[in-house]
């Protein structure tokens, strides 16, 4: 039964006659010159990938080329391609390729080659996209480099195998029968993530204690490095500020404590002597109670940096989160900000830090991080959340390519129009040669891996934005349901219509026009706009949307918290003026009275209406349009859907009229004729 478990990677026979004629008659055989672990993934993927999509029937091929054949390698392992002098090999970093239809010794050919084995895998991987989405192969020209160095998940996983802000069933990695038994799961793992491109993952919770750092532990550590290695995926631990005392008896971990040093020291050698390629650390420190470097007086800087010296001899590195913030500081918002900026320039070259898209937490949309532009000197690396924690979890659908795409098109303005996060982070805006990307991990054990079929479409995009951010969510979502379900532009088209406006429909029936973090208390799912009267004021909610008699939202101005000081002038300026503000953000930055008049010329209140009732009514546009599609596609995935969406609709209901009878307490207002009215009135 068709359970998800596949992913993209099903390699079903092509159904479209004409078009496997065509592929079958491009493609004699299979021509791998040379062997390595990496090359033997690529040759065993491509034989599986090939004899699926057409059917059987594919031979390796050895000696001289055939009319037809598929020729794979690297210039040093494969004479054939080093004779080629193949246009792009000379302009791609280590991790690209290059794919021409070209001929071979006088016969025509098809070659993907790179300068390493691991470009030559992604390259596999590239070619059979292009085959699962039936693109045409007679006429190839690709030159591809990943863009961003390091594309890594964060697994917010437990050792004891619960998953934080995980919907997808426990922790893939069985610590427990780690490092003698193997599961087979853990090379499904490491193909879905090589077939993107994403190089690396951290293995552990960023709230995890230091027992991973044991030596037991780093035992089945080095288990899994070992099988992800030739895959190209390098593994990373999280590292506890407060290991020195937790696991190795010393009584501070004060960053500039010379026993603490070495204690780390010794620590980082332990891991490199058992895993030569260790990536390195990523650092929740000083933050919802994690111990750091602030408990001793000292700056995230030094800690940072104490860290990088003992990883810096073995080449690895630190990704060190910037996502900090305290009661104390009258605005969540501006706290990394405040925090960070002062320190650009002070981190060592190996340290990263690691930003959160927005600058308050995962919400269904938030502005950009003002912190990204504003740390010219310092390599900052963007973190999102491929798990929904804030955007209806397992069940609701939503398509995070574009929200994705909206931070990383984000213009920061610093320096001049133009200077996007992505250049940010991609390094080409300060010439930084560190870059990194991260995406915090919706997997776990359910057999389709994501907890909800459509979830994995949001772990794909993650990795091939990742790769060229460039690529559009369209695009992604192209691929994504050719390769997960059919080519059949009967199903692709609506569906992808339906996932374009999804995540915009999460917004509208969660938290429209700028609204933000009004769900529920600690497992923030449902709708609680009302949580006051928490321990922290920034842990109501009631302090984000700050709604009253007179009007609602966050003044964010000058005249308020003065966020939009964190911007650049003309960003800036803009978030200044209310009328300037897109209306996305309107109330993220503004206190504006009920009666403001929106561009719809609708009151605000009557835009919060229209919008809770819109949100509500994609998703009823997103039932019809699954209805209609049924027996299209497999009878598992399509009644799996069917039912999350109706849960989808129920709770978008939920979201609406709870919001809305929680709203109109300040309001006062009638909800208009046009629309149904909260189910309680
Ligand atoms: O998104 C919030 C989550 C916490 C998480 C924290 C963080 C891992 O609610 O569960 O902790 O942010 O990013 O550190």
């Amino acid at each position: 039964a068709e359970d998800g478990y596949d992913l993209w990677l099903r390699y079903q026979p092509i159904t479209d006659t004409e078009a496997l004629e065509t592929y079958r008659d491009a493609i004699s055989g299979v021509l791998i010159e040379s062997e390595s672990p990496t090359l033997d993934i690529a040759r065993e993927e491509i034989s599986r990938g090939l004899n699926g999509l057409l059917g059987g029937n594919v031979p390796m091929l050895s000696g001289a080329p055939e009319d037809g054949a598929l020729i794979i390698g690297t210039p040093q392992g494969s004479e054939m391609i080093a004779e080629l002098d193949l246009e792009g090999l000379d302009q791609i970093n280590d991790d690209g390729f290059v794919i021409h239809s070209t001929s071979v010794r006088g016969e025509p050919a098809t070659v993907i080659a790179a300068n390493t084995d691991q470009g030559v895998l992604y390259g596999v991987y590239h070619f059979l996209r292009l085959i699962q989405t039936q693109q045409p192969i007679d006429d190839l020209a690709l030159v591809q480099s990943p863009r961003i160095e390091r594309r890594v998940l964060n697994h917010w996983d437990n050792l004891d195998r619960t998953v934080e802000r995980g919907y997808a069933g426990f922790s893939l990695w069985e610590w427990h029968k780690l490092p003698d038994y193997l599961n087979p799961r853990y090379i499904d793992y490491a193909r879905a993530n090589a077939s993107l491109g994403i190089n690396g993952t951290v293995l552990t919770n960023v709230n995890a204690d230091a027992t991973v750092l044991m030596p037991r532990y780093l035992d089945k550590v080095k288990a899994l490095a070992d099988l992800f290695r030739p895959y190209g995926i390098r593994v990373y631990l999280t590292a506890r500020f407060s290991a020195p005392m937790e696991i190795g008896g010393l009584e501070t971990a004060d960053p500039l404590d010379p026993d603490v040093r070495a204690w780390w020291q010794s620590k980082v050698d332990e891991i490199y002597e058992r895993i030569p390629d260790f990536g390195g650390f990523l650092v929740k420190a000083n933050s919802e109670g994690q111990p750091g470097p602030g408990d001793y007086d000292r700056s995230h800087a030094e800690g940072a940096n104490m860290l990088a010296d003992a990883v810096a001899p073995h080449d690895g590195i630190i990704m060190w989160r910037a996502f900090v913030y305290s009661p104390v500081a009258d605005d969540r918002h501006k706290q990394a900000y405040d925090e960070f900026v002062p320190l650009d320039g002070d981190f060592h070259d190996n340290v990263l830090v690691q930003v959160k898209n927005g600058p308050i937490d995962f919400q269904p949309r938030e502005p950009f991080n003002p912190l990204f532009g504003a740390m010219p000197s310092t390599s900052l690396m963007m973190e999102f959340q491929i798990t929904k924690e804030y955007l209806g979890q397992g069940t609701h659908l939503a398509y995070l390519a574009p929200l994705f795409k909206e931070a990383l098109d984000a213009d920061t303005y610093a320096q001049g129009e133009g200077s996007t996060v992505a250049k940010v982070i991609d390094g080409s805006l300060s010439g930084d040669t560190l870059t990194a990307i991260a995406g915090v991990a919706n997997t776990g054990t359910d057999r389709n891996w994501t907890g909800s079929h459509f979830n994995q479409a949001n772990w794909y995009a993650y990795g091939r934005l990742a790769w060229n951010h460039d690529l559009s969510a369209e695009a992604i979502a192209d691929e994504w349901v050719r390769m997960t379900y059919t080519n059949d532009p009967d199903f692709v088209e609506p569906v992808k219509a339906m996932m374009m406006g999804s995540r915009e429909a999460v917004v509208d029936y969660m938290t429209p026009l700028g609204l933000h973090h009004l769900m529920g208390e600690s497992h923030h799912y449902g709708p609680a706009p009302w949580i006051a009267d928490r321990e922290r004021e920034d842990w109501t909610n009631v302090y984000y949307h700050r709604a009253t008699r007179d009007g609602v939202g966050f003044d964010r101005t000058s005249e308020g918290t003065n966020a939009v000081g964190q911007y650049a002038p003309p960003v800036q300026e803009m978030f200044e003026d209310v009328d300037r503000t897109p209306e996305k953000y309107l109330l993220w930055f503004h206190h504006v009275p009920w009666d403001h008049e929106v561009s719809s010329g609708r009151t605000l209140w009557d835009e919060l209406v229209y919008r809770y009732n819109r949100g509500v009514e994609y998703v009823r546009d997103m039932r019809d349009t699954w209805a209609s599609l049924e027996g299209m596609i497999d009878e598992q995935r399509y009644r799996d859907t069917e039912a999350y969406l109706e849960i989808q609709e129920k709770e978008a209901i939920w979201w609406r009229d709870a919001s809305l009878s929680y709203f109109q307490t300040f309001s006062g207002q009638e909800i208009p004729e046009e629309y149904e009215l909260p189910a309680h009135t």
